[in-house]
């Protein structure tokens, strides 16, 4: 039975990633009359493909998926999955410690199939507007037909990091060839066999790219603007009986996940930099350095991200570690980040990255001291050098956090728009809910936890989940957060962000993207505290009876 016969449904879901997929599973348990939209052809998210129809600068390609060559985990599989059920962990077997977009995306069809969550799903329809109704306590949505649907509530699961951005480089449509960002990758095979490359961009995703098309490339010129630091990811491959040990250990491996700062499997060193003795610190360094995945940044000293002089060491140790694989030292001091320290920024892993700089056809145009002044038909043109290339591939990044968000027109009671409640800076409650937004809950919304994005997803739906089964045990038909919630906690987000080196950096963490005219600035758009902190108030609040959101009764409504 629906809550109210006059809407279409009890639950409306944006997106069919992770966090929608648990997010219908945990409504149909409910009982709730559920439905997910995703704009995609299948269901995934991030590791399916995000936009089929939205295509506007790469027109020229039929089929597109954020399936770029090299994509995969950063974090161990193991502790990138749903921990909920013993039976998912028994049944999903690990080839690889760290997880190619290929098995991760069958990772995600397993489990939609698991628990049948196609039937509720519907694809390749974009949710274009949501608006809150006042009269009936209710949402209705419409999508890119014009097709309209309501429901009691709203659960977003949009992701944090899926609204592509294109340089803003004059020209950047005029390329003849194809031309095409990271994440809408052509599918043709060997599209890139022998061809001459340029890429724009460094970032993690550029990085995991380089490292796997240098393989194939005829030439390759990378357009670097701020070189980041990177280190060894270390993959291995996953025997049969190594994934009977790490079955074992899930019930360890998630708790280590809880109770680390940002839900990784790495649990980071209580000693300060300087309190041990040189020898002792260079061993440390040398031995986070060897292991796999992000021990290098998570499991360094404890104040690594705060003490400047401490980052400095580490970053110094690593600088050295790249200048030692690359035979051209003007090169090597090009590729080592000077204005910012090791882990201030999210760290990519790479498996070969430096080594491309040897090869002979690959070429480093630093983008600071050789300006690009703009794409041309045939290339791209920079202060010095004009270049021309058969393939452009802009590894560029993101409007993250909130780009989701300003994509879709949402409005709160009496009309009022989420971009511009958040224009003066983002304010929400727990990082899932919003002033005026009454039934509307974010997974991965922004002033949430995010680290280990799984662990973090996990979590922020149950608490939805418990909520929202609380209000169909109480009658409630309309909960929202208060002006006084909100306040007290964005004021917490921000006391959590202060002291920290990464607050001093732009990138996309701090919300800074020099593509979109409104992201020139840093904010806080995450929250920077410890993940068991963050659990810890968001549990506060359940165990309180909510007592900190103002619902109403149906037999308030119906009072005369
Ligand atoms: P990122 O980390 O935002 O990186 C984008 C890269 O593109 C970065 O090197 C940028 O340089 C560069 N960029 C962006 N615009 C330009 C222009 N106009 N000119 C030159 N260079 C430019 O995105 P990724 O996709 O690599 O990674 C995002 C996250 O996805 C990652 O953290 C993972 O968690 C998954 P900049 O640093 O801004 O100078």
């Amino acid at each position: 039975a629906k809550l109210d016969s006059s809407l279409d449904y009890d639950v409306l879901i944006i997106g069919a990633g992770q966090s929608g997929m648990y997010s219908l599973l945990r409504m149909r348990q409910l009982g709730l009359k559920t439905r997910v939209f995703e704009t995609g052809s299948g269901e995934g998210g991030t590791w399916f493909w995000q936009v089929l129809r939205n295509f506007n600068w790469d027109y020229r390609l039929t089929e597109t998926r954020n399936k770029y060559p090299g994509a995969r985990f950063d974090s161990e599989s193991y502790s990138y999955i749903f921990s909920f059920s013993q039976e998912l962990l028994d049944e999903w077997n690990w080839t690889e410690h760290f997880a190619g977009q290929d098995e991760t995306l069958r990772y995600c069809q397993y489990f939609a199939k698991k628990f049948d969550l196609q039937r509720d799903m519907q694809f390749n329809t974009s949710i274009k507007s949501a608006h809150w109704r006042e009269d009936s306590n209710s949402w209705i949505l419409s999508d890119h037909t014009g097709k309209t649907y309501t429901c009691r509530f709203l659960i977003t699961a949009m992701g944090i990091l899926n609204k592509s951005t294109l340089p803003a480089i004059p020209g950047v449509h005029d390329f003849k060839g194809p031309a095409f960002h990271t994440s809408r990758w052509p599918q043709e095979e060997g599209t890139l066999n022998g061809k001459r490359v340029g890429i724009i961009g460094t970032g993690a995703t550029a990085i995991q790219t380089i490292q796997e098309i240098k393989k194939t490339v005829g030439t390759l010129t990378v357009f670097q603007r701020t070189p980041n630091w990177t280190a060894p990811l270390r993959n291995t491959k996953i025997t049969k009986q190594e994934m009977e040990e790490i079955r074992k250990q899930y019930p360890t491996i998630f708790q280590n996940c809880l109770d680390s700062y940002a839900c990784f499997i790495h649990q980071s060193d209580t000693r300060k930099t300087f309190d041990v003795t040189p020898e002792e610190r260079e061993k440390h360094y040398e031995e986070i350095y060897s292991q796999a995945g992000f021990s290098k940044w998570l499991k360094n000293f404890a104040d690594l991200g705060t003490d400047r002089e401490a980052n400095k060491l580490f970053s110094t140790f690593v600088a050295n570690k790249i200048r030692q694989r690359i035979n051209d030292p003007a090169i090597a001091e090009k590729l080592i980040p000077k204005n910012h320290g090791f882990g201030t920024r999210r760290v990519p892993l790479e498996g070969g990255y430096y080594e491309a700089f040897n090869q002979p056809n690959v070429k480093l145009v630093d983008i600071n001291e050789n300006p690009i002044e703009r794409i041309t038909e045939k290339g791209i043109k920079t202060k010095d050098e004009d270049f021309e290339f058969d393939i452009i591939i802009y590894a560029t990044g993101f409007d993250a956090v909130t780009g989701s968000f300003a994509a879709v027109d949402f409005r709160g009671i009496g009309g009022k728009k989420l971009t511009d409640e958040w224009s003066d800076g983002i304010q929400t409650y727990l990082g899932l809910t919003v002033l005026d937004f009454p039934n509307m809950f974010m997974i991965m919304g922004p002033h949430q936890m995010f680290g280990n994005i799984p662990r973090s997803i996990e979590y922020a739906v149950s608490w939805v989940a418990d909520f929202i089964e609380y209000c169909v045990k109480e009658g409630i038909v309309t909960a929202e957060c208060t002006k006084e919630g909100v306040d007290g906690w964005t004021e917490h987000v921000h006391d959590c962000a202060k002291g920290l080196l990464s607050n001093e950096v732009d990138s996309w963490m701090t919300g800074v993207n020099k593509n979109i005219a409104g992201k020139q600035k840093r904010t806080i758009a995450r929250y920077n505290g410890p993940a068991p902190g963050y659990r810890r108030r968001c549990d506060e609040v359940k165990a309180s009876g909510y007592k900190t959101l103002m619902m109403v009764k149906d037999v308030d409504r119906v009072r005369p």
